[in-house]
């Protein structure tokens, strides 16, 4: 094995989501948020019944988590900041402010100790009232972002040097209102995934600009969107399998990757070409994927300072051997996925180790799109209870490995980000997928914080900025 070592001013970080890891889910003022409401009204729908109520308490517990991040050596945080606890109708005339102060605490505690704030505005928290005046298929969604992350924007720009506007839209708007998975878990599958896609992006849009305008030269911060780019390749080599790879890459982070960051601006071709003609054939007037205007199209392109790349896995992608119901996004997109059968599989059943994925995804990312600097802002592992986390190790090695060698080949990448730094609620999988660096015991009174082997190694990998490539 060779090492190789990462550019000194590389950034290591860890992640969590607000919903996640916060709890007090109804503390102080905050108001409800869909996924408070979803999975409320769903219990049954949670593995193992455990909610995002009180979750990892980090809501109180929060100098324990600073603790953690500084006994890593982490030069920053990727936290988000739930939209309902501190503006609890969605609107901003209504401020919470014990809400701010819960962040105002955590944000003072990581720069008193040199770790920098990443703050993500959306992880996929809408506040309750704003869904029930249609969420991110309700085009004033744009403006209720805009305000939202402006006074966020000017509360904090002094003190957060990097932004993400909004976390994987792809998740927020096909799995929360077309597949209707994730919450709202709403299933109008033939229009809402794909408004919700457009409003989204203009949201994200509206937002990067005004921080442009207003706080940029002042603050000279960074506003990224981040996008899950997990590598999608064709099952094996036919005309067919490479056409779905194709569709599924398109569908999957090309519908919101093109409109930032490829040259014309705008949906993919290949989305468009097979939504409009489908839309067509099923009788629809106009086409289910709304068109952007070209102001639309020049207000989205070049949006970014980065591009935040959420990567997991890797699926080989063949055509769908099943019918899916029309109109759908599914069928749409008509792909079917599969993984190497003897990829290391974590718990999480759409998880298994490939490396050389990311390695792949790097380099189509560098000769697909204009300029276009990476920061990793997820990448884990997921398994049972228990600190001897050799799977969770070896698969943050082999990833760190890939992502040297297609550093080495190009691709710009400004830091990496482990998800997460504790074990939280995985949405609807509750606490049955464990994710954290940290163990929690969620059976104890405070949550009980413990590091696992592969927290020592990570803090060892960022102290020695090096990795074996073990793949
Ligand atoms: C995201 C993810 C995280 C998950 C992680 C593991 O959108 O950022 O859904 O919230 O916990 O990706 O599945």
């Amino acid at each position: 094995h060779r090492k190789r070592k990462f550019p000194t001013n590389f950034l290591f970080g860890a992640a969590t989501s607000a919903y996640q890891v916060e709890g007090g889910w109804n503390a102080d003022g905050k108001g409800e948020s869909i996924w408070d409401k979803f999975l409320h009204d769903n219990p049954d729908l949670v593995a193992d019944g455990r909610n995002g109520d009180v979750a990892s308490d980090s809501y109180h517990q929060w100098r324990r988590d600073v603790e953690m991040l500084r006994e890593l050596g982490v030069d920053f945080y990727r936290f988000s900041i739930s939209w309902s606890r501190v503006l609890p109708t969605g609107f901003e005339n209504e401020i919470n402010e014990a809400g701010f102060k819960y962040y105002d605490n955590l944000i003072d505690e990581l720069l008193k100790h040199e770790i920098q704030p990443m703050v993500t505005l959306y992880h996929f928290e809408l506040p309750q009232p704003l869904q029930e005046l249609g969420g991110w298929t309700n085009p004033l969604s744009v403006t209720w972002f805009e305000n939202y992350a402006k006074l966020v924007f000017r509360r904090y720009a002094d003190k957060v040097k990097f932004w993400i506007t909004i976390n994987q839209p792809n998740t927020v708007c096909m799995e929360g209102y077309a597949s209707g998975i994730m919450a709202p878990g709403l299933n109008s599958k033939d229009v809402g995934g794909y408004e919700c896609a457009k409003n989204v992006l203009l949201a994200h849009a509206k937002a990067y600009r005004a921080y442009q305008t207003e706080f940029k030269k002042k603050y000279e911060g960074n506003v990224g969107i981040s996008i899950a780019v997990n590598w999608f390749e064709a099952l094996s080599n036919t005309t067919e399998n490479n056409e779905a790879a194709e569709r599924a890459r398109a569908f999957e982070f090309g519908l919101y990757l093109d409109p930032i960051w490829s040259k014309k601006g705008d949906f993919p071709d290949l989305v468009k070409k097979i939504v409009d003609k489908k839309s067509t054939e099923q009788g629809f007037k106009t086409s289910r994927l709304p068109k952007l205007t070209a102001a639309e199209v020049k207000l989205i392109k070049g949006s970014a300072d980065f591009l935040g790349m959420n990567h997991y896995t890797t699926f080989q992608v063949q055509p769908s051997q099943t019918q899916f119901e029309a109109p759908s996004v599914e069928d749409d997109r008509n792909t079917e996925y599969t993984q190497g059968p003897a990829w290391r599989a974590a718990k999480s059943p759409w998880l298994k180790s490939a490396p050389y994925g990311l390695y792949k995804a790097c380099l189509h990312l560098n000769l697909n799109y204009d300029y276009l600097p990476i920061i990793i802002t997820e990448h884990g592992w997921s398994s049972d209870p228990g600190l001897e986390d050799q799977d969770r190790v070896d698969n943050m090695r082999g990833y760190l490995g890939a992502l040297l060698l297609a550093m080495e080949d190009g691709t710009e990448v400004k830091g990496y980000t482990a998800w997460s730094l504790m074990d939280n609620v995985e949405w609807i999988a509750g606490t049955s997928e464990r994710f954290g660096l940290y163990e929690v015991d969620f059976e104890s009174e405070q949550k009980t914080r413990t590091a696992r082997l592969s927290a020592l190694v990570y803090k060892h990998i960022i102290e020695s900025r090096e990795v074996e490539d073990a793949w």
